[in-house]
């Protein structure tokens, strides 16, 4: 090559980067993923709420860009949180339905996940809240290492709630250990009594604070009957009541360590989950129980964290985004008064169905993000995903995304910072706990293909229909939102069409 072509390469190689369309500026804001929940749709007060003040995720949403077509990708826990952080639809991999007390990690280490991707770009990386992805392999063992978690998986530090507060055991998981656990008090946990005189939810049924209404009636701890057995870890034990200031207090401290950023913080909220027992200062906040007082409880978290932001000069140095893992449940196993004092209140807003269900309200949810600054502040109604964040975040970052991983991940970043004429997903696939059922939105249309159907009181409480329909149905959603009018036998070719994608995304592995 002569020394012209060459300083003429060179010269066209510095010149790229900087040339719109070629390639967009890597931006390395701290980021935080606030999760909440159980929180639907019509939870929040930007969403519509009236019944319930959220004054702090208002201002979020004002100060950013809120979606009316943002989802999670199933409508409970685990598998929501597993596509999150590895970018892939959980019903590829089996066994991310709602994980056990002593289910194992989930995300096996050398997956790659936002965690990892994000450390390639140099960041500091934390979880503290809900993990809910197992622990160990193949199993947790509570009184030694936790391993493999979240710090094998890209994370440098968490602070867990290791499945769900229904869930035994109650205690933090701090890296690798059990925090405060005293050795001569060790941790046992089981999914049978560990002997005949174990105090249990049906033993003690008369001594509770909260009834039990299926389920939750294993092993007693702060007079609230849980899914498991456990005894020992006395020390290591938590209060329900403390968990928000705890996720706000630990989260606090690892901002101010890594204020020079840039920083990654999952924020994991186990609000607004059963058993609802929010710090007794949100106690009776609401006109709605504790279902009500907990959402007030994660707004004011939210706040803390905002506050913190405010506090070190990072409001504009950091995108915020704001999602839930499922959609809302009234009663999902406790008598809370969620449902005799709902009211008027609509968890699900205008949507059908909730948590587990593959209709809108089970994983249509509030979807905020903010970056002072830098995002447009304004309403959108394009289509994003908590799947999606990997490959957005990875773009943004500059972060090379390997072929063979985060497989239905998304590169969604224009529109989640709301550039102008930028577009979100084309099509969306929906699952409920382990993919049984599933939903696809593809523009204005939702195929629902319902083979189980849900009985659960959770389910029926927030259904606006009854489960009566064929195995496929096709809704309209933009004059349907709630999924009401099955329009599958006036569209034939239509169905047919969407049956054929749907089985296409499953059957060929991957969708991106
Ligand atoms: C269900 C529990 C429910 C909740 C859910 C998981 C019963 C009867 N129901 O099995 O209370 O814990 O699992 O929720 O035990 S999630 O938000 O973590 O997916
Ligand atoms: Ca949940």
């Amino acid at each position: 090559m002569s020394r012209t072509l060459l300083a003429l390469g060179l010269g066209l190689a510095f010149l790229l980067p900087t040339l719109p369309g070629l390639r967009a500026a890597v931006e390395k804001p701290n980021i935080i993923v606030i999760m909440a929940d159980d929180l639907g749709y019509g939870d929040l007060g930007c969403y519509g709420a009236t019944a319930v003040k959220t004054p702090n995720i208002d201002r979020l949403a004002a100060e950013g860009r809120r979606f009316t077509s943002g989802y999670c990708s199933a409508s409970t826990c685990t598998p929501t949180r597993f596509s999150l952080l590895t970018g892939t639809y959980a019903f590829r991999q089996k066994g991310t339905g709602v994980a056990p007390p002593n289910g194992p990690a989930l995300i096996k280490p050398g997956t790659e996940t936002i965690a990892t991707l994000l450390k390639k770009a140099g960041y500091a990386t934390a979880v503290i809240g809900k993990w809910h992805l197992g622990l160990g392999d193949p199993r947790p063992d509570w009184n030694g290492e936790l391993k493999p978690g979240p710090l094998e998986i890209g994370f440098d530090h968490c602070h867990l709630l290791p499945t769900t507060n229904d869930r035994v055991p109650q205690v933090y998981v701090h890296d690798h250990r059990v925090l405060n656990l005293d050795p001569k008090d060790p941790l046992w946990v089981g999914d049978k009594a560990p002997d005949e005189n174990h105090p249990t939810g049906i033993t003690h049924r008369s001594s509770l604070r909260m009834n039990w209404t299926h389920g939750h009636n294993q092993t007693i701890h702060n007079g609230i009957g849980r899914i498991g057995f456990y005894t020992g870890g006395t020390a290591a034990r938590f209060r329900d009541e403390d968990l928000g200031d705890e996720w706000v207090k630990r989260s606090n401290t690892w901002i101010e360590a890594h204020q020079d950023g840039p920083f990654f913080l999952f924020f994991a909220s186990h609000d607004i989950h059963v058993p609802r027992m929010p710090h007794e200062r949100f106690q009776g906040k609401t006109q709605l129980g504790f279902r009500g007082d907990s959402i007030v409880e994660f707004d004011s978290s939210v706040g803390e964290l905002m506050k913190t932001l405010d506090r070190l000069g990072l409001t504009e140095k950091t995108l915020v985004v704001l999602c839930s893992d499922n959609g809302p449940v009234l009663d999902d196993g406790y008598a809370d008064g969620a449902v005799e004092k709902l009211g008027d209140h609509q968890p699900a807003g205008p949507f059908s169905g909730g948590k587990y269900s593959v209709l809108e309200g089970g994983t249509r949810t509030p979807f905020i993000t903010r970056w002072a600054g830098r995002i447009k502040p304004g309403v959108s109604d394009e289509v994003v995903c908590t799947v999606d964040l990997a490959a957005s975040l990875a773009a943004l970052t500059g972060t090379a995304l390997p072929d063979n991983a985060c497989l239905d991940s998304l590169n969604l970043m224009p529109a989640l910072l709301g550039e102008p004429g930028a577009k979100g997903r084309d099509h969306l696939l929906q699952q409920d706990n382990n993919g049984t059922n599933l939903g696809l939105r593809i523009g204005d249309w939702k195929l629902v293909r319902q083979k189980t159907r849900g009985k659960s009181q959770a389910v029926v409480s927030l259904r606006k229909r009854d489960d009566a329909g064929g195995l496929h149905q096709l809704y309209h959603l933009p004059d349907d939102s709630a999924e009401l009018k099955d329009l599958s036998a006036q569209h034939p070719e239509r169905v047919k069409a969407m049956i054929a994608r749907m089985d296409e995304i499953v059957s060929a592995g991957r969708s991106r």
